[in-house]
């Protein structure tokens, strides 16, 4: 997967359009200067997720851990009932997507028994179906039996942080089902992936990296326009590397998938900012999800649904071209 050379678009908000200049990935909003025109229909073309998702601006995922508190090791009647709330909440809130998980992915988290991952995570995703919502649901798993229980019960969508590298039996499940799965770079696991990490170029190995899990999944009998692409940021990247992948976001178009970003409440908002508690860091995680909305992205992982969408609807106003 991946054009072989890859091309960096610089995508572009400002207006008026120059004559000739084209969508990037489809996006109303965002447009570049189609140097390659033997590249410029590929990089213009939208790059449909779902029937039901639209193309043309960047959607918003709503992010539902099912991950215990201190009290309950989740699954319980109380844990499905507050999921579903919070499910509910979200979608009132604008959300496109709802990514539901029940192993954390922190850096040092512990790994979850495949049984509990689906004791925490198919009951809730039964139970926004049964309570009416149709808002496509993806599954925050490493894990085929995880995956299979949670397409079975309603979900629509995998998001695989290991990039098919953790579970071999996924592939397969996944190109069966014919669903979309995001593929996210990591280096090392979440147990072992902040202790030292390292690049040459990470820009260019995250790339390639990706690259190749596409070839694999596609290997694996999966359609490659069933892929999501993910750089992974705060997996096994410090400060300086997140930058640079949030800087050359654009060159990942190239690699002719949807881009998906999770930068919510993460680590090194905290470290710009100053601010240590997560969930006062979403003014920060606002401002990264409009650079990658300008960056073309086409998904936006976040915590803050109703923050995110309202500044996305503001962006999305200020960047459209209008005939006046
Ligand atoms: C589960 N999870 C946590 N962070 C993530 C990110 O940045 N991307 C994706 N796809 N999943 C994530």
């Amino acid at each position: 997967m991946g054009m072989t050379h890859p091309l960096h678009p610089v995508p572009r908000t400002d207006l008026p359009r120059p004559r000739g200049a084209r969508p990037l990935a489809g996006s109303a909003h965002v447009w570049w200067d189609a140097a390659d025109l033997a590249q410029a229909d590929a990089l213009s073309a939208p790059r449909p997720i779902l029937p039901a998702l639209p193309t043309d601006r960047p959607l918003v995922m709503g992010i539902v851990n099912v991950t215990p508190d201190s009290f309950s090791d989740g699954g319980t009647l109380g844990d499905v009932a507050d999921a579903v709330a919070r499910a509910r909440a979200m979608v009132a809130a604008g959300a496109d997507i709802l990514d539901i998980g029940g192993e954390s992915t922190r850096p040092g988290a512990a790994e979850v028994p495949v049984k509990d991952e689906i004791a925490r995570t198919a009951p809730v995703i039964a139970a926004i179906r049964a309570a009416g919502v149709s808002t496509p649901i993806s599954i925050d798993t490493r894990k085929a039996a995880v995956a299979d229980a949670a397409l079975k019960a309603g979900a629509d969508i995998v998001n695989d942080v290991s990039a098919l590298s953790w579970d071999p039996a996924l592939a397969r499940l996944v190109a069966e089902a014919g669903v979309p799965i995001c593929l996210m770079h990591a280096q090392g696991t979440p147990q072992t992936m902040q202790k030292a990490p390292h690049y040459g170029d990470v820009l260019i190995e995250v790339y390639d990296h990706l690259a190749r899990r596409m070839d694999h999944a596609v290997a694996q009998g999966i359609a490659a326009d069933r892929l999501i692409s993910d750089v992974g940021i705060g997996f096994g990247k410090t400060l300086t590397h997140n930058l640079t992948l949030l800087k050359g976001l654009a060159l990942f178009h190239s690699l002719g998938a949807p881009i998906l970003l999770g930068a919510s409440r993460k680590r090194f908002i905290g470290t710009l900012s100053g601010v240590d508690e997560a969930p006062l860091r979403m003014p920060g995680s606002v401002a990264v999800a409009l650079w990658a909305a300008a960056q073309g992205a086409q998904i936006l992982r976040v915590h803050d649904v109703a923050e995110t969408v309202q500044a996305l609807a503001l962006w999305r106003a200020m960047t459209l071209e209008t005939d006046e």
